[in-house]
């Protein structure tokens, strides 16, 4: 792992997953009767998931400690990411404390614009060694030492933009929350339920694209309710601001419940 400066200042780090052999099981608890790849390659996921329990629980501990309120946000490449964690920054602080993590293959682009809303902003490049598609705890574990956490309140993952693994990765967070944009179609809560079933709360983002699109809102509210019942679904536009106001009562509620 390479910790480097950014162009803009802001930490970054390669990153090589050396004890992940990038297999996934498509479960977040691999189950032993999955026998199609045999035995050996069955045993070896179980470890490495259960290395992730251990470490996720010591950040869970450590973030507790020092009074952090942890949010792991994932989606799909695209759907929004980083222009929602943009305003709900703007919006949040100075009233919350903030620091982001931001995981991608390659590229500072999302530390870049996440640090001009002048939050300290560690970015992890997974490229260097085969580019994982997620964040596993010991990531966050190595980034979350490049931050002064007796000084935050609120610290936000952008993990992976990736709709599969990311969800089976515990990574010492408090609450998941997953981002869905109206261009990517109706169905995909039921494509990829485990995303959907792990996550807390669901953003439909880029409602202000609607008028031109024939996309079904309430199908895809429909689905996402088929796969986790009764999951707070907040329609927003990261690009209006529209919709925010919900979004981020419920997140200051959740940082209150933790932190007080
Ligand atoms: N029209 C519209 N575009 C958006 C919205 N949110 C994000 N975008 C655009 O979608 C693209 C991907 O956004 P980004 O935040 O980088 O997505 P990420 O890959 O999930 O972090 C960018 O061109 C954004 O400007 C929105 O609410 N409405
Ligand atoms: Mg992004
Ligand atoms: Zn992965």
């Amino acid at each position: 792992m390479i910790l480097e400066n950014s162009a803009k200042g802001q930490k970054y780090f390669h990153h090589q997953d050396s004890h992940h052999p990038h297999r996934h099981t498509g479960s977040a608890t691999p189950a032993i009767s999955v026998q199609k790849s045999g035995t050996r390659e069955i045993k070896v996921v179980r470890r490495v998931l259960d290395v992730n329990e251990k470490m996720a629980e010591e950040n869970r501990r450590l973030f507790t400690q020092k009074g952090v309120f942890v949010l792991n946000v994932m989606s799909s490449p695209g759907s929004g990411k980083t222009t929602t964690l943009e305003k709900t920054l703007i919006k949040i602080m100075p009233e919350v404390k903030c620091a982001v993590i931001v995981g991608d293959i390659c590229t500072t682009h999302d530390a870049d614009r996440l640090a001009t809303t002048g939050v300290p902003v560690v970015q992890v490049n997974t490229d260097a060694f085969g580019g994982d598609c997620h964040l596993a705890a010991h990531v966050i574990e190595k980034a979350a030492g490049g931050l002064d956490l007796d000084d935050i309140d609120l610290l936000i993952v952008e993990n992976v933009g990736n709709l599969v693994c990311p969800a089976e990765f515990d990574i010492g967070e408090d609450s998941r929350v997953v981002v869905l944009s109206v261009t990517e179609g109706e169905d995909k809560p039921v494509k990829y339920p485990l995303m959907f079933r792990e996550c807390e709360v669901a953003l439909l983002n880029k409602i202000d694209l609607l008028p031109h699109l024939d996309y079904d809102k309430h199908k895809a509210i429909e689905f996402i309710h088929q796969i986790h019942p009764d999951m707070p679904v907040f329609e927003i536009s990261a690009r209006t601001a529209e919709g925010f106001d919900p979004w981020i009562k419920w997140l200051k509620g959740r940082i209150r419940d933790k932190i007080g």
